[in-house]
């Protein structure tokens, strides 16, 4: 088994903690906007650790698009780079928690369409956007059997 390695960033790190050790009933909201977060767990590209990161919950059908923004930091926050490599994740939703394949999406016309949600979901992505040169990521993840 990997070990799990928390994030350095304390208000991360303790949201992640409170999260999961309530079962998915505290500390589901982002900060003081009440908007509902996630917890995905993935696996470090280069360490193999568990990594556990918090985003904003973006639905679209059995799926959620989980979009790489980092607060529109110059670069795409490293949980990108381990998606890519090791696309199989478990993501929590509250209560529920599920084994899910991640896919980073290229095609144009359904990133403006995935986009147009995550924006609706959670506005900021639109500023963070105009903040940074580079395109942010988007990925969405689906329900995989056990
Ligand atoms: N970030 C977003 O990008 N989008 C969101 O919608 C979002 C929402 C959100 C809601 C609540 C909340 O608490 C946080 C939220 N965040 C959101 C912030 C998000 O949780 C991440 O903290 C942020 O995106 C930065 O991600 P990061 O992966 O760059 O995290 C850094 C701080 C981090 O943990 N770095 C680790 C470290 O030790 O420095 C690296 C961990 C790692 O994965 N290492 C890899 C490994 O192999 O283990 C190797 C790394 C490499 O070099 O490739």
């Amino acid at each position: 088994m990997a070990e799990y390695v928390p994030s350095p960033r304390d208000w991360v790190r303790e949201q992640v903690e409170l999260y999961e050790s309530s079962g998915g009933t505290k500390g589901t909201t982002l900060r003081d906007t009440g908007l509902p977060v996630i917890i995905v767990t993935h696996t470090g590209n280069k360490t193999g650790a568990i990594r556990k990161t918090p985003l904003m919950r973006v639905k679209d059908g059995n799926g959620y698009v989980l979009v790489g923004s980092q607060g529109g930091a110059p670069k795409d926050p490293v949980w990108v780079h381990n998606l890519r490599a090791n696309p199989r994740v478990e993501l929590r939703d509250e209560t529920v928690v599920r084994p899910m394949q991640v896919r980073e999406v290229k095609d144009k016309a359904e990133r403006d369409r995935l986009w147009t949600l995550a924006v609706a979901a959670f506005p900021p992505y639109a500023d963070y956007q105009t903040k940074t040169a580079r395109q942010i990521p988007v990925f969405v993840a689906e329900p995989v059997g056990r």
